[in-house]
């Protein structure tokens, strides 16, 4: 019997209905980081995924790095997201958050006492951050130069993964989801482009992978034993200004350290994040099957979660073939609240309006149309 994508997945034991997953996606709905009434709503409205990723979410107020992202780090934060994980579990969902450290992407009027943001080296990225003036106007600015940390504060942060992680449980998530992907923070460090430090942590790929394997310690240790824990990579994508000459040797080892760790799932993002599949970086294009063979030769057994501008076709042949166990579908999601139905009747489906993306109101975010309306 082939295996479809609306297939049962048992995910370390936590039961997925269909293999067709909500992937994280920024939508500056949380002023004050906070999870508002409307996000329980568009989470709500999506529970029928086989699991919902939720948005990139601060682990600490220094991991903030846009406006009106959420955390994970205030009380107000916290009970909003109570809100959304007993919505999604009454809908027969289930809900993984995504820890997110930005690093450098990032602005002081953001940061803790306006201070600049931190990173692995003091390289500004040529990027840009979101930022939402008094009137509640959005515009997208430079991201600010950030400092670079001192070696004796990685401990600290870790601890803030680990806190952010464990508060995510007490408050009804099935589970976290590792950001080492998008040239945020963990991204930083493994790439040379983000990374010239010239301490352990800086340096060989060993070194340079030093802080994710740290981090991905620190949170299964927290929380692996008793509800998954994914992370996120894209090898290759140039958003967010990182770059690495060398990504396929870099990538190995990364998931040879990973398979040390009780991780639940792995999730590659193939390409350039939103944009190009066969967006190459260095020399060679990048080898995503060598990537997963890499891993089960090194004993890891997580499951392998595939992304990027997937559409029904190209899902269902990743997971037939079996290619992936899971795939995620971002943009796709935003705009089809019933993706999972859609699939299953091969219905049409609703082109996501880029422009209500990022900030604003129900507009773009709760209004898009079900099939049986
Ligand atoms: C789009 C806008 C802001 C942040 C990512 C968290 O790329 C993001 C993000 C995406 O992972």
């Amino acid at each position: 019997m082939t295996t479809t994508l609306f297939d049962p997945f048992d995910l370390s034991g936590l039961q997925l209905a269909n293999r067709i997953v909500m992937a994280p996606l920024t939508r500056n709905r949380s002023p004050g980081a906070v999870p508002q009434p409307i996000t329980a709503t568009y989470y709500a409205q999506r529970a029928s995924a086989g699991l919902i990723i939720t948005e990139a979410t601060a682990i600490s107020a220094q991991g903030q790095g846009y406006a009106n992202v959420p955390g994970l780090y205030t009380q107000q934060a916290l009970d909003g997201w109570r809100t959304i994980t007993d919505i999604v579990h009454t809908r027969g969902g289930k809900i993984i958050v995504q820890l997110w450290h930005v690093g450098r992407i990032s602005h002081n009027s953001l940061q803790p006492d306006n201070q600049p943001p931190v990173a692995p080296s003091a390289i500004q990225a040529q990027s840009t951050t979101y930022l939402i003036d008094a009137n509640g106007q959005g515009s997208f600015v430079p991201t600010s130069l950030p400092r670079a940390l001192a070696t004796s504060e990685l401990p600290g942060i870790i601890d803030d993964y680990r806190r952010a992680a464990r508060a995510a449980i007490e408050v009804g998530f099935d589970g976290v989801e590792i950001h080492a992907a998008n040239g945020y923070l963990i991204d930083q460090f493994l790439r040379l482009s983000s990374n010239q430090r010239s301490d352990n942590y800086g340096g060989s790929i060993e070194n340079r992978t030093r802080f994710l394997l740290a981090v991905v310690e620190g949170v299964t240790e927290e929380v692996g034993t008793t509800c998954p824990t994914g992370i996120r990579l894209s090898p290759v994508t140039p958003v967010c200004d990182v770059f690495d000459p060398e990504p396929q040797p870099l990538f190995e080892y990364v998931v040879r350290g990973l398979a040390k760790y009780a991780l639940s799932y792995i999730h590659i993002i193939e390409g350039a994040t939103g944009g190009a599949r066969d967006h190459q970086q260095g020399n060679t294009p990048f080898d995503y099957a060598t990537l997963k063979q890499v891993y089960r030769d090194a004993g890891g057994k997580a499951a392998w979660m595939l992304n990027n501008n997937y559409d029904p076709a190209l899902a269902r042949q990743a997971i037939e073939t079996g290619l992936a166990d899971l795939i995620s579908f971002g943009r796709l999601f935003i705009s089809n609240p019933d993706l999972v139905e859609r699939l299953r009747k091969n219905s049409p489906l609703t082109t996501p309006d880029t422009s209500t993306f990022y900030g604003g109101n129900e507009h773009g975010y709760t209004d898009y149309p079900f099939l049986d309306a």
